[in-house]
């Protein structure tokens, strides 16, 4: 583990992508856990590092001033560009494309609707969470389209397997996999992941923002 870099997070979606996408990319970490139930996210220390008191946020104390990114999908962008290759194409190509293709679609089409939905159920709105819900949901159903090859942009791991993994996960008992043959094979495959399985306990078991 690196003290130098931090990751602040909590068991979420959106840390463990951005956790998973440094672990990818053999970028050591530590990870930080808050409390989101407590509040730890509106801590004046953490305010600091993030005024929108939201999680994840990346720090690399390394550099002077640190570097601080507090968007999950920027952290990912980090990663790939610290370890070009690893997470999409290196070089400018038709395949490098369709990785940010695929990952915009699982960004934007079905974690963004699945965002606005939880939102919606927080504040009591079920009414109205229910179409953002089958929409993300449907969304994702249509990568079975996707997967021509092993991974969701081809024949090589990428961000945009990152992006749809914890969404995949998530809506498990949602979905009748024996429909989804490739998907069923492909979740098997990014579970198996060495920097995968970090990622998913990263938060579980990390030291506390509270020490
Ligand atoms: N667009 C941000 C969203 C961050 C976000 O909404 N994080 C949630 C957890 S998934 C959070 O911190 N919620 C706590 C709160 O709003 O108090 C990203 O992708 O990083």
């Amino acid at each position: 583990m690196s003290e130098t870099r931090e990751l602040y997070g909590a068991s979420t979606g959106n840390s463990i992508r951005a956790a998973i996408a440094l672990a990818e990319a053999s970028i050591e970490f530590t990870p930080r856990c808050l409390d989101l139930r407590s509040g730890d996210q509106r801590a004046p220390e953490y305010l600091a590092l993030n005024p929108l008191g939201k999680v994840p946020t990346f720090a690399d104390h390394s550099v002077s001033p640190a570097l601080v990114i507090n968007q999950s999908n920027a952290i990912i962008q980090y990663a790939d560009e610290q370890a070009p290759g690893r997470l999409s194409p290196e070089r400018p190509s038709a395949q490098r494309y369709r990785v940010y293709d695929r990952f915009y679609f699982f960004v934007t089409d079905v974690i963004a609707p699945s965002h606005s939905a939880f939102f919606l159920r927080q504040t009591g709105q079920q009414d109205a969470s229910a179409p953002l819900d089958r929409r993300a949901l449907e969304h994702l159903l249509m990568a079975e389209a996707f997967l021509e090859g092993e991974y969701m942009a081809g024949d090589f791991f990428s961000m945009a397997d990152i992006s749809a993994f914890t969404f995949a996960r998530s809506v498990h008992g949602q979905v009748d996999w024996e429909k989804l043959p490739r998907m069923t094979r492909w979740l098997a495959l990014i579970e198996t992941r060495p920097a995968v399985r970090l990622g998913l306990q990263a938060f579980e078991s990390a030291p506390s923002l509270r020490k």
